[in-house]
């Protein structure tokens, strides 16, 4: 390290599961360089495509630096820059005044996934205890995971599995739902561990993508019919007599009925509901009945779909069948956190009485006129949530005060009466864990805030101050917040202080290694693993297309060069990402006459959005698939692919269903030199 510079460690803050640990160098206060870890045991070294333009991505000229008031109309993104005290008495006044008026109640503090800090973002509920001393409204953060959440409650008790880095001793690994390479690459390399000792890995997933590609296997199933995937396959491990019945007696409940259910989907029959040759179903059964420990590797896409919670569980079965929780290596691996035991203390006390709660990905139907004030903080609706048409029209009501924290311009931005400038990672403090890793991660501050730029509890502070609240606990600082935070008392905590943190820059949980989480039950009140009983395939809303006026069932997955939203209007990553585009089969491209790299209409009675059609065998006929992330307004036509998405809920945890929903596509007209650059028509088909 060259004389005056400084490393300081800290942690990807993004909705990632592999929450990177990373190093900065300071070099007479300005960050030099950033980059991955290489001593960290989960991440070690590399970042990824996006987060390694994270710097340049600070300093972008269209950062939000200042304060700013609207000048021009709604959505029209005028602005004049105010002072920070302006801004304070401005929504002071007016918050209020609501309160006065309408009551806390009328207040929607709507906080997205912008960071996973658990001080300044979503994980520790950053803002809670002021929203509780206003009354305000709870938000219900279901926008990601929660159907695939309550789904693994109800099953295990709990949404915690095995600990990723154990699939390096998985025999058959299923990537069911997941596109590893894009979404959390940093499991590959215990995948190949495993391979190197002779695993084989399958890809469970309609569209065959980078992750599909690198596979042993590829099974391409219709979407959202896991569920009944998950049951022939254990049919076949009946068939084959490999069920562990010592485990299925002492460690579950509800076997009986369950088996009645697997033994009413067999292969033929799950054959014609997934579309997957039976042949194939069979042999990955006989495959599954044979091999220990087999480590399943399911994340959020395969439950945002309308049976999403049943998927889960029926999924979730399969290692109480076989015994594979026996084993490391063996299980269900979908998100940590409920390992990860922090003090999160959302203080209800602080509330007079008891509120409503308001659901995220419902914005566009519960955003009525009881609410008086949106108050957006690390979320981008207006390009993330459901129904964007809907949720356009409802930003533009006059009396609705709607105050937007944020780093960039973004589409929400433009309808805000307030905007405030929003720190980024390498500017605060914050405390993180990996919901796809076991480490406790610190996020040392490097350089200070450029402009006027505030952290979320900072600016939660101020506020407070200038409103005159004079509940204590509303002034903690950082530190002070990090400290309760690791206060449970919980075993896997004991020995991690906010010292040791921030001396070492990560610690693993206390928990033993190698892990195996249910190697003798659950921490259901039974102590027992729970089948599902009744019916355990809940069949998705696409497959109710029939004759009808859309007939493609949309899927919108994780795009390699976004992170959501994030990064969105990164112009080197924007170019990358080949702009708004829709993978269509060539059987569905020849019935409507659709040409490789022309600009084409995806539409349904919600909305429309454009996009360079990609005429691509990675989906199956009847399956279009275009990535979520494009900014709307740096989009041909103003819309993104959320116009199309609908307000429906997953059978479990009101989850949202993204990659359930029906279309129709049509051309419009070839692609303008102009836009050629941007779109990257005619460059063939590239993976998501
Ligand atoms: N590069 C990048 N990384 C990301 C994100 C990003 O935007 N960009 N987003 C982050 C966030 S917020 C999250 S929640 C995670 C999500 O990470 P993933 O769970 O990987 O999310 P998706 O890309 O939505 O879906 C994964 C795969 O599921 C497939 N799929 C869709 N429907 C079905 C189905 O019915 N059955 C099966 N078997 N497969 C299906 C999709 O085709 C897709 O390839 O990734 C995080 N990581
Ligand atoms: N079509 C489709 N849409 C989807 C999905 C899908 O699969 N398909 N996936 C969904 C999923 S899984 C998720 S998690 C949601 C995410 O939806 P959102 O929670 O809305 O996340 P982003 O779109 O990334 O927007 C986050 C914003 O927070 C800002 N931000 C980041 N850090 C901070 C901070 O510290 N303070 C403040 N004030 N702002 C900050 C960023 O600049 C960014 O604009 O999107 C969902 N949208
Ligand atoms: S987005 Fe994911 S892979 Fe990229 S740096 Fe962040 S945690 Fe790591
Ligand atoms: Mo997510």
């Amino acid at each position: 390290m060259a004389q005056g510079e400084l490393r300081v460690l800290g942690a990807c803050p993004l909705d990632c599961p592999d929450t990177c640990s990373w190093v900065v160098t300071v070099k007479d206060g300005r960050a030099v360089t950033m980059r991955g870890n290489p001593d960290h045991p989960y991440t070690r070294g590399a970042l990824c495509v996006k987060v390694n333009r994270y710097l340049e991505h600070t300093r972008a000229g269209d950062r939000v630096l200042h304060p700013m008031r609207r000048t021009g109309p709604k959505g029209s993104g005028r602005f004049e820059r105010i002072g920070w005290d302006e801004a304070l008495e401005e929504i002071s006044v007016r918050l209020r005044r609501i309160v006065d008026e309408h009551g806390g109640q009328a207040i929607w503090p709507y906080m997205g996934t912008g960071t996973l800090g658990y001080i300044q973002g979503s994980e520790g509920e950053a803002g809670r205890r002021f929203w509780n001393v206003l009354g305000a409204s709870r938000h219900f953060l279901n926008i990601c995971s929660t159907a695939g959440n309550v789904g693994l409650e109800r099953t295990y008790g709990t949404p915690a599995g095995m600990d990723p880095e154990t699939f390096a001793a998985s025999r058959l690994i299923l990537l069911w739902g997941t596109n590893t390479l894009t979404s959390g690459h940093h499991l590959w390399r215990f995948i190949q561990d495993a391979r190197a000792a002779g695993a084989h890995v399958v890809a469970i997933d309609p569209i065959r993508t980078r992750t599909a590609e690198q596979a042993d296997e590829h099974l391409a199933i219709l979407p959202g019919t896991d569920a009944a995937l998950a049951l022939g396959l254990i049919n076949v491990v009946l068939s084959e007599g490999t069920e562990d019945r010592d485990y299925i007696d002492r460690y579950t409940s509800g076997w009986e009925d369950f088996r009645a259910e697997v033994l009413r989907h067999p292969p033929e029959r799950v054959a014609r509901i997934t579309g997957l040759p039976e042949a194939d179903i069979r042999a990955l059964g006989i495959r599954l009945a044979h091999t220990r420990p087999t480590g399943i590797r399911a994340t959020m896409g395969m439950q945002r779909h309308a049976g999403g919670g049943t998927a889960m569980r029926a999924i979730a079965a399969i290692p109480g069948v076989t015994g594979d929780w026996r084993h490391p290596g063996g299980g269900v691996a979908y998100s940590t956190t409920g390992h990860i035991h922090l003090n999160i203390d959302t203080r209800d006390d602080l509330l007079a009485e008891p509120v409503r709660r308001l659901t995220m990905t419902r914005l566009a139907g519960e955003l009525d006129e009881s609410v008086k004030c949106l108050w957006v903080y690390a979320a981008n609706p207006m390009g993330s949530t459901p129904d964007q048409n809907r949720i356009r029209e409802k930003l533009l009501r006059e009396d609705l005060f709607t105050v937007v924290m944020e780093q960039f311009p973004t589409d929400t931005v433009d309808y805000a009466d307030i905007v405030l400038p929003a720190t980024m990672q390498i500017e605060h403090t914050d405390l993180h864990a990996g919901y796809g890793h076991m480490y406790l991660m610190w996020n040392e501050p490097a350089v200070r805030p450029p402009g006027e730029c505030l952290s979320t509890t900072e600016t939660f502070r101020r506020l407070a101050r200038h409103m005159g609240l004079t509940e204590p606990s509303l002034y903690d600082s950082d530190l002070e917040l990090a400290e309760q935070l690791l206060s449970s008392g919980h075993p896997t905590l004991e020995g991690v202080t906010v010292d040791r943190l921030r001396k070492e820059g990560w610690v693993r949980l206390n928990v033993p290694r190698p892990f195996a989480p249910f190697a003798e039950g659950f921490p259901t009140p039974s102590g027992r693993m729970e089948f599902v009983s009744g019916p355990a395939y809940v069949p998705p809303h696409t497959a109710s297309a029939g004759d009808g006026p859309y007939p493609l069932a949309l899927i919108t997955p994780a795009p390699h060069t976004f992170l959501n939203t994030t990064f969105g209007n990164n112009p080197e990553l924007l170019r990358r990402s080949k702009g708004p585009r829709v993978m269509v089969n060539p059987r569905d491209a020849a019935s409507r006459g659709l040409s490789d790299g022309e600009r084409a209409r995806v539409f349904n009675a919600g909305g429309a959005f454009e996009a360079v059609v990609e005429i691509t065998d990675r989906v199956r006929p009847g399956v279009v698939a275009s990535p979520k992330g494009h900014w709307p307004k740096l989009s041909p036509g103003g819309a993104a692919v959320n116009a199309v998405v609908e307000e429906r809920d997953a059978d479990m945890g009101r989850g949202a269903v993204y990659h359930d929903n029906l279309v129709e596509i049509a051309s419009l007209g070839t692609v303008s030199p102009a836009e050629e650059g941007l779109s990257g028509a005619g460059q063939g088909s590239s993976p998501m």
